[in-house]
């Protein structure tokens, strides 16, 4: 409960207000302890001190270092000794030399190193008063080339913080709503190295950088004075130095920072920091149900999130709205147990006997949700916004118009150069010794100026996630041949236009679009490859109208790179993709089928001396067996679909086994027997995801969210469902749909934009930095930081975790909207 009632109260009401709460409660919040031995807690304050090491790929994720979530609220991270202001994503991170939580005399201490620079600064966490102190320790002088850089930096998240007051050394401020702080340029031999050498920032040839000034400076700082649930103090003998990180890269947050003294040893630097603890405070129940609504003869369950803390009420009310506003109850549902999962306790409600066709909302204590509508098709419309608007914002190599606004211009007309030999990229891609192709480092290589998704947020085409995306287009187009027309796509001038048919289905003008730079690997370099990117950081973290990425004239110097690389895995995975796209395209577009099905069939020749023991082999010979009907691809499957799965962990095997059903039609009458124990063994880990947590699915990711194997646990419970519903029924997709939907931890708002009542705010796509959406993506979903805590925030659209988009996780979605409606023809 909040009690902001104190501000507005005589103060005689404020001092009966407070009688009551003195015999209600304890006088002060706690202390911070060490709780489980992993992290202070007391009231409403959650202080983790290195639980979340930085990431040795992604380094610096603003979800490391010292944390503090505040009332449930991540709101404070990367609490470290750092070498920047504001530290960007690619600036240096340290690894950690130790990590010693001690209980008695409850401190947390650690040692972490920046290799680079030889220096090893020691950080040393305690409670102290109403909050903790932060001591920083050196065993050796700073290095001199640091001297004036290192820090002891704490940011706090930008959208937790702005429209509240600042107060410095008892000074009235602000948080700026929008980065107008300062700058300076400093000479690049100044600068301190990023990662793997690499820079963010392009100079233009000028041999300098930026580096933000503070806008704040005292020696106690008072974040948002004015909320109990934000409120930080923070004091020191040392110079606290406050910035606006965003004033370089937009996904920066406030930084509070101290300068580390030169020549000194023992602790050199310390802070008090006092995040309020409010006693008794709890967290409001998070009521989750689906914004899309319910079909009248399906299961209907809210789950209802609860502080640990909480004792749960006896029963929730369902109530029904009518054309006059009026609200009606319609059925009190007794509250169930469930138990706890991570840091929450969770209880149901179950409204399912409840089918009459209506507006709805759910009341539990003091809150009522909002809306939504029990009804016979709810789910005809929900896979649209995907095909209508988020993919062909996605597409590559077009100008993608929607009404008044251009999404963004034809991008990429200088596509691409051979990455030169011996790379490594910082997004995961690397070229070796060779170049395996007919090119040489840096040459220009033509045929890539047509097709291709933006695979996510960034710009680049990612051959793996292609595979995937075609597959499963594929899959929807065989499945239920979606005939919808509501998009224009002009193929020879690169336009696309939302909102117009053209007479052509945009199923399969997406797949004819998506396959282009894959069919292209086969034919120019001679195989598949891992992918196409941009060469430079400065270049990568873009943001705006991609087709401003390049120059779009070949020979510049600024084109993508074509990582031409290969192995068996993608080389699979990639004629799956080519021949299940071939079947689809063969009337309408049959030489471009006909180039896919070509395509294919090198590959898994040019692997035969490579036969990969895995599944991706297997759906291979299973697209290319449809494609051909020729039986050695069939002879491959009969000997070794069943096995390959029997070898296969249960919890691993779910996107094998859908391939293995998808293959029931072209298999023996006796296949359905053999595959039987698997679905069955399926069965059993549906059953244990129902123990594990009340939705029933892998609710939180741990590197990303959990929505795409939420997504593919629903295709293949579609897909079971289809061969054996004695084993695996409509409930088991629905639950799928139901959690994307809203019935899932940490809010109830819907992970796929703009599809249910109410729905994600922000999404991260093209558009990442405007903190808005693109309707029908669907976010990842709920992250973890180690303990217990998870989350996806919808104020701050830039957790890529949390809510980059993926092609991948969309196109799965599309199939399960598809099959949504299956279910209840
Ligand atoms: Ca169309
Ligand atoms: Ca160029």
């Amino acid at each position: 409960m909040t009690q902001h009632h104190r501000y507005h109260s005589p103060r005689s009401l404020v001092f009966a207000a407070a009688l009551t709460l003195l015999s209600a409660l304890p006088v002060h919040a706690q202390q911070l302890r060490l709780t489980g031995g992993d992290y202070f807690s007391t009231d409403g304050v959650d202080v983790m001190v290195f639980n979340n090491p930085y990431h040795s790929f992604f380094y610096d994720e603003k979800r490391s270092g010292i944390d503090i979530i505040h009332q449930g609220v991540l709101t404070a991270s990367n609490g470290c000794v750092r070498l920047q202001p504001t530290p960007e994503q690619w600036d240096l991170v340290p690894e950690t030399v130790s990590h010693k939580i001690d209980a008695k005399p409850q401190t947390v201490d650690v040692v972490v190193d920046y290799p680079d620079y030889a220096f090893q600064p020691e950080m040393r966490v305690m409670p102290e008063g109403k909050g903790f102190r932060v001591e920083v320790i050196l065993s050796k002088p700073l290095p001199q080339t640091l001297e004036g850089k290192a820090g002891f930096n704490l940011e706090f998240l930008p959208s937790a913080y702005w429209t509240h007051s600042l107060m410095v050394d008892g000074q009235p401020h602000y948080f700026p709503r929008y980065p107008n702080s300062e700058t300076e340029t400093r000479p690049n031999a100044d600068k301190v190295k990023q990662v793997l050498g690499y820079s963010t920032y392009d100079d233009r040839g000028r041999g300098e950088y930026i580096s933000p000034l503070p806008f704040a400076r005292g020696h106690e700082l008072v974040l948002a004075p004015e909320d109990d649930s934000r409120r930080v103090r923070i004091t020191s003998d040392s110079t606290l130095l406050m910035y606006d990180g965003r004033v370089v890269a937009q996904n920066g947050w406030y930084v509070v920072r101290s300068l580390l003294p030169a020549g000194k040893t023992g602790t050199v630097l310390s802070w008090h920091v006092e995040p309020n603890a409010v006693a008794g405070w709890q967290r409001q129940p998070n009521i989750g149900f689906s914004q899309v609504g319910y079909e009248p003869t399906q299961q209907k369950q809210a789950v209802i999130e609860l502080d640990r803390k909480a004792t749960p009420l006896a029963s929730a009310t369902l109530l029904r709205i009518d054309a006059t506003g009026r609200r009606t109850a319609v059925l009190t549902m007794p509250i169930r147990r469930w138990g706890e999962f991570k840091r929450y306790q969770y209880v149901t409600a179950d409204f399912s006997q409840v089918a009459e066709e209506g507006v709805y909302c759910l009341q539990y204590g003091d809150q009522q949700t909002n809306t939504f509508p029990i009804r016979r098709g709810v789910y005809r419309d929900v896979w649209h916004p995907s095909m209508d608007v988020w993919f062909p914002v996605q597409m590559d190599h077009m100008t993608v118009r929607e009404a008044y606004r251009v999404w963004h211009g034809e991008p990429f007309k200088d596509d691409c150069v051979q990455a030169p030999v011996n790379t490594e990229h910082f997004d995961n891609y690397r070229q070796g010794p060779e170049t395996e192709s007919p090119f040489r480092s840096l040459e220009h290589i033509p045929g890539f100026t047509a097709g291709g998704w933006f695979d996510a947020g960034d710009f680049d085409i990612e051959t793996p996630s292609h595979d995937g995306t075609l597959l499963s287009m594929v899959s929807t187009w065989e499945e239920f041949k979606p005939l919808r027309d509501q998009t224009l796509v002009d193929a020879d001038k690169h336009y696309t236009e939302i909102h117009h048919p053209d007479g052509k289905p945009d199923l399969l003008q997406q797949i004819a679009h998506g396959v282009l730079p894959i069919v292209a690997q086969v034919e120019v370099i001679g195989h598949p490859c891992r992918g196409i990117t941009l060469p430079t950081l400065s270049e990568y973290h873009h943001l705006g109208d991609a087709s401003t990425e390049t120059d779009n004239t070949v020979g510049t110097g600024d084109e993508r790179w074509c990582f031409t690389s290969h192995n068996p895995h993608t080389d699979y995975y990639t004629a799956a993709a080519l021949a299940a796209t071939s079947r689809a395209l063969k009337s309408y577009d049959p030489q471009l089928s006909s180039r896919c099905l070509t395509a294919a069939q090198k590959v898994w020749r040019d692997n035969a001396d490579k036969p990969l023991r895995a599944s991706v082999r297997l759906q291979a010979a299973l697209e290319l067996y449809k494609a051909t009907a020729d039986k050695a691809y069939l002879r491959l499957l009969r000997d070794s679909m069943i096995t390959t799965l029997e070898a296969m962990p249960a919890d691993r095997a779910s996107s094998t086994l859908a391939t293995a059903l998808q293959a029931v039609p072209v298999m023996d009458k006796g296949y359905p027997k053999r595959l039987r124990p698997i679905v069955e063994a399926f069965r059993q880990l549906l059953d244990d995801k129902l123990r594990d947590n009340p939705y029933g699915v892998d609710a939180v990711g741990e590197n990303w969210g959990g929505n795409g194997a939420v997504a593919s646990q629903g295709v293949t419970a579609y897909y079971a469902h289809k061969y054996f519903p004695d084993l695996v029924g409509r409930e088991d997709v629905l639950r799928v749909a139901n959690f994307l939907f809203g019935c899932h931890p940490d809010h109830n708002k819907s992970f796929v934009a703009g599809v249910g009542v109410r729905t994600k705010n922000m999404t991260y796509g093209n558009t990442r930095a405007d903190f808005t959406f693109i309707a029908g993506g669907v976010a990842p979903g709920l992250l973890a930081m180690k303990p217990d805590y998870f989350e996806n925030k919808d104020d701050w659209p830039f957790y890529w975790g949390q809510n980059e988009c993926t092609i991948g996780l969309t196109s799965e979605f599309v199939f399960l909207g598809n099959a949504l409606n299956k279910l209840f023809e």
